[in-house]
């Protein structure tokens, strides 16, 4: 009889997340996660049931611009895919955005939220993106305070209900940049009514379908460069449905999340309005970034944990050399050493989500504030980088089935890819965390994490992982005291790197001594051990001249 492999499957992805279930029992209460749970294991047996068997089904289907109709009328119908429907009524159903604005757990709210999102998101073919950004923009708008604009569009953005609930875009890319924004060409110019109409052309506009949009743009006459730009609210169609000055020219071809409408659009006198005066835009869109790259690193910490589900069922069916491949020495040491990657990043992204929800509720101290403003950026760049490689691994575990796409595994990477790329590349956050860094109180704020997460660890075994992380925090801290100029642009990532993974090993240290201690046994102590076994220091930069000899090499 011929041989034919059994597929890998995965399980409710809530109840197969042990970290996820500990995460969560640490933080609420245990009537508070009675309460909680049922939920959470509905959307997990959604994501790892029928949505997942979905998305391999509508593995070729993508969204479709629809520019003219059949009469001629020049419409712009972004039709996105099936799954793409259904992932829009979950979110709003289930408060993916909501749950954070209804804070029912006060602080801990963000927690839940995310902890939702975390649950669902590697179903729903990155429907995280529209829902970070709706999310992002709702706490822009409410952190701005425009009265009106809050009346307007918080609810919606907010709502629970599919039918009213609205998504928002996030417009800051042009052809001139993406990264630095500072010459963004799109004017704002006074309609004699006192309004603005927006005209210009936005390059990267992820999730097209999205009803309003919060968008870059300079008011006529204000000076060149980034301080020059307002923030604006924009909404795509009129009480009519008909587009509000805004032409779609294509959908963008990418290398993954292909299944999320990216366009290059057209602002030809887009009816618009200022969030908050008409100049320091990028100050005023701060917090959307602040939070679509909180929910970045959660939903990268998702993605490792549905890449690595996957390589371990395939590692209990798939026999090799006589044995299953979860009985092969090396490849359990494959599987131990992304675990504990995983593990990682799932504690760090959940760290800045719930200090996110400590200042969103008013609880954070000054110190957490400065805290915060250094972790975000420390998450989402450390896990972006991960989940790449986690999932690059992940798809090495299955041979050549990894490779072959009507198995739905090459999308991981494709998917990862983006990671750290959007809401800011690797390198242009560790230089945010090193500005962040340099804030009255920031480097004090983070020592006292590192010495609490240490304070809190007991157990012998985990000696060894707390002090490879306190000396790699320590080189950090030694390089940024003592470099400047050149040296120390040029040592940015390096150091975000190390702090990230120092975070890591230590929020997994303190985490695996709770484990131990409430009888969840020792799996968390040796994701400790391992990750900080695979390196924690990685602050490793070439000579200038050396290092302009190696990026000038042809
Ligand atoms: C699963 C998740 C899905 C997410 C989906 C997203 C879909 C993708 C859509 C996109 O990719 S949209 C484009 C994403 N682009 C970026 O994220 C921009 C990356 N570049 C940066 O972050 C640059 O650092 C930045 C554009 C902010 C630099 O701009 P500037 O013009 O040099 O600003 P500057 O002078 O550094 O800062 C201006 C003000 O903003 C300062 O405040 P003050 O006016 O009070 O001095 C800064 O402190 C403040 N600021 C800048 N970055 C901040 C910040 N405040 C808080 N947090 C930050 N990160």
């Amino acid at each position: 009889m011929a041989f034919f492999q059994d597929p890998p499957r995965l399980g409710n992805t809530y109840e197969t997340d042990p970290l996820l279930r500990e995460h969560l029992a640490r933080t609420f209460t245990a009537e508070e996660l009675a309460a909680l749970e049922p939920e959470l294991v509905q959307l997990g047996a959604l994501a790892g049931g029928p949505l997942l068997a979905q998305q391999l089904a509508e593995r070729e289907v993508e969204p479709r611009l629809v520019a003219w109709d059949a009469w001629g009328r020049r419409v712009d119908r972004i039709e996105t895919t099936p799954l793409w429907r259904e992932a829009a009524v979950l979110a709003a159903r289930h408060g993916l955005v909501a749950t954070a604005y209804e804070r029912r757990h006060g602080a801990r709210s963000r927690t839940h939220q995310l902890a939702l999102a975390y649950v669902l998101d590697p179903s729903t073919d990155v429907y995280s993106c529209p829902l970070a950004m709706t999310d992002g923009a709702a706490r822009t708008l409410l952190d701005a305070g425009n009265d009106a604009l809050v009346a307007r569009a918080v609810p919606r953005l907010t709502s629970r209900d599919p039918a009213r609930a609205w998504t928002s875009g996030q417009w800051m890319t042009e052809r001139t940049g993406g990264s630095d924004v500072s010459g963004t060409e799109t004017i704002a110019r006074r309609d004699p009514d006192g309004g603005f109409r927006l005209h210009g052309t936005k390059w990267f506009s992820s999730a097209t379908t999205a009803e309003i949009a919060l968008a870059l743009a300079r008011p006529e006459g204000n000076p060149q460069g980034s301080r020059g730009l307002a923030l604006f609210y924009v909404e795509v169609r009129g009480e009519d449905g008909a587009a509000n000055g805004i032409f779609v020219n294509r959908l963008k071809d990418k290398l993954g999340t292909r299944k999320l409408p990216t366009a290059e659009l057209t602002l030809d006198g887009a009816r618009a309005t200022p969030v908050a005066g008409l100049a320091d835009g990028v100050r005023t869109v701060a917090p959307m970034l602040a939070v679509t790259r909180t929910w970045n690193a959660v939903v990268a910490a998702a993605g490792m944990h549905r890449a690595l589900s996957l390589a371990r069922d395939y590692a209990r069916r798939r026999v090799a050399f006589g044995t299953r491949l979860l009985a092969r020495p090396l490849h359990v040491e494959t599987l131990a050493a992304l675990e504990a990657e995983r593990e990682g990043a799932f504690l760090l992204a959940f760290r800045a989500a719930a200090l996110l929800g400590r200042a969103e509720a008013g609880e954070a101290s000054e110190p957490e504030r400065a805290l915060l403003r250094v972790v975000t950026p420390l998450a989402k760049l450390t896990t972006g980088k991960q989940a790449i490689q986690i999932a690059s691994e992940a798809l090495e575990c299955f041979g050549g089935a990894g490779y072959v796409e009507d198995t739905g595994l090459p999308r991981l990477l494709r998917d990862a890819q983006v990671l750290p790329i959007w809401e800011g590349t690797t390198n242009v956050l560790a230089l945010d965390a090193l500005r962040a860094l340099a804030a009255n109180g920031a480097r004090e704020a983070l020592e006292v994490e590192l010495g609490r997460l240490a304070g809190e660890v007991r157990d012998p075994a985990l000696r060894p992982a707390l002090d490879a992380a306190l000396a790699a925090a320590e080189r950090a801290r030694l390089f940024l005291e003592g470099t400047v100029g050149p040296a120390r642009e040029a040592g940015a990532r390096g150091v975000a790197l190390t702090l990230g993974r120092a975070l890591e090993v230590l929020l997994l240290a303190s985490h695996a001594q709770w484990a131990v201690e409430a009888g969840r046994g020792r799996r968390a102590l040796a994701a400790a051990r391992r990750l900080a076994r695979s390196g924690v220091d990685v602050l490793a930069t070439a000579p200038a001249d050396e290092a302009a000899l190696l990026a000038e090499a042809e």
